[in-house]
C-alpha cells in the first residue's frame, strides 16, 4: 500500500472528473530560493485555477506521499534547506523510510500517473549535461518521459544542459517533443534555439488528442511541450552566456556531481544576475501553468 495523500481540493476534482495539473516540488526547494519559490508556488497553483483546473503540487512528507499541498507545507518546504530531492532512484525508499523529499520531474511522473493525472507544468527539464561524453550526465527526467504517461509541458532546457543531445536522447527514447505554437525549439530564457523542434502544435487540443492517441496505440510513455518563454520576460543568450560559462566552470573547479550539480548550477545563475534570471523563471513557469490547464482541460473532454 502506498502512503497516498490527497489534498481535499484534488480529491473533489478527481470524483468529479474535473481536469487536474501535478506540480513538482524539486522547482521549489532546489530551484528557486525562498521567499520567490513559495511566492511562485502559490502564483503557479492559483493560476492553473483562474484557467479551470486544480493544482496538484507533489511532494513526500514524512514518508506521505502528497498530491497537493496545503499553505502551510508549500511554506515549511519552501524555508527548508536540507530537504532531499528525490527523483525514480529515491521516491520509494523515501517513502518506505518515512522520509520528506521534494519530488524531481521525474518522481513528479511517477507520482501523476498513479494519482490518474495526465498533464504536469514545470520550468525546466533535466537533460543531457555539457561534456556528458565523459561524465555520462543524463537526467533521469528522459528515460522517465520515455515511460510514463505524462504530458509535461516545460520551457524547453537551460543553455546549462547540451540543447542537441538532450534532443537526440528524446528522440533515441521515443519522446514526442513538440513546441508549441512556433516551429523552434524554445531554450527557457530563450523563446527560441537554433534548433527546429521534431514536432509543432498550435492548439491545446491537438495535444491532448495526441496524449490520448499514444494511449491508444499502447506506447507507454509521455510528451513534452516546449512553450516558448513570453516576449517581454525573454533574456539574450549573449547577456547569460558568460554567466552560465562561469557556473559551470565553478561546478567542475568546486567537484560537484550527481544530484547536486542541477542545483549548484542554477543557484549561481540566480545569484550571478542578481535576479534577472528569476524573474524570468517565474514568467515562464505561469506561462506553463496556464497551457497545462488549456491540456488538461481539453483532455477530460476525450474519453481515455
Ligand atoms: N531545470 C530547471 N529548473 C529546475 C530543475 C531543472 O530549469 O528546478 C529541477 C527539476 O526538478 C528537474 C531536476 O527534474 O532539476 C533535474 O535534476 P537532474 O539534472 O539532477 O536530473
Ligand atoms: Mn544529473
Amino acid at each position: 500500500m502506498i502512503p497516498l495523500h490527497y489534498a481535499p481540493e484534488v480529491e473533489a476534482a478527481k470524483a468529479a472528473g474535473q481536469p487536474i495539473v501535478a506540480l513538482e516540488s524539486t522547482i521549489i526547494t532546489h530551484g528557486m530560493p525562498y521567499p520567490q519559490n513559495v511566492e511562485t508556488a502559490r502564483s503557479v497553483e492559483q493560476t492553473i485555477r483562474d484557467h479551470g483546473a486544480v493544482p496538484a503540487t507533489i511532494a513526500v512528507i514524512k514518508g506521505q506521499l502528497h498530491i497537493g499541498l496545503t499553505e502551510a507545507q508549500l511554506e515549511e518546504l519552501g524555508q527548508a534547506t536540507e530537504v532531499a530531492k528525490l527523483s525514480r532512484a529515491d521516491i520509494a525508499a523515501s517513502i518506505a523510510t518515512g522520509g520528506t523529499g521534494a519530488t524531481t520531474v521525474a518522481a513528479t511522473m511517477i507520482a501523476a500517473r498513479y494519482a490518474g493525472i495526465e498533464v504536469f507544468a514545470t520550468g525546466g527539464i533535466g537533460g543531457v549535461h555539457r561534456g556528458a561524453e565523459l561524465s555520462f550526465d543524463i537526467s533521469a527526467d528522459l528515460q522517465e518521459l520515455a515511460q510514463t504517461a505524462v504530458t509535461v509541458v516545460a520551457a524547453g532546457a537551460k543553455a546549462i544542459l547540451d540543447l542537441p543531445k538532450t534532443l537526440e536522447v528524446l528522440e533515441t527514447l521515443g519522446v514526442p517533443v513538440i513546441a508549441y505554437g512556433q516551429d523552434a525549439l524554445p531554450a527557457f530564457w530563450s523563446r527560441v534555439s537554433e534548433l527546429k523542434a521534431p514536432l509543432r502544435m498550435d492548439d491545446a487540443a491537438d495535444i491532448a488528442k495526441a496524449h490520448r492517441m499514444r494511449g491508444a496505440l499502447g506506447l507507454p510513455g509521455g510528451q513534452l511541450i516546449t512553450n516558448p518563454i513570453p516576449a517581454e520576460a525573454e533574456i539574450p543568450a549573449a547577456t547569460l552566456s558568460p554567466i552560465i560559462e562561469q557556473a559551470l566552470s565553478e561546478a567542475a573547479a568546486h567537484g560537484i556531481d550527481g544530484k547536486s550539480v542541477t542545483p549548484f548550477l542554477l543557484n549561481r545563475i540566480f545569484e550571478l544576475t542578481e535576479g534577472a534570471s528569476l524573474k524570468a523563471n517565474i514568467a515562464l513557469v505561469l506561462n506553463n501553468a496556464r497551457l497545462a490547464a488549456e491540456i488538461s482541460r481539453n483532455l477530460t473532454e476525450i474519453p481515455r
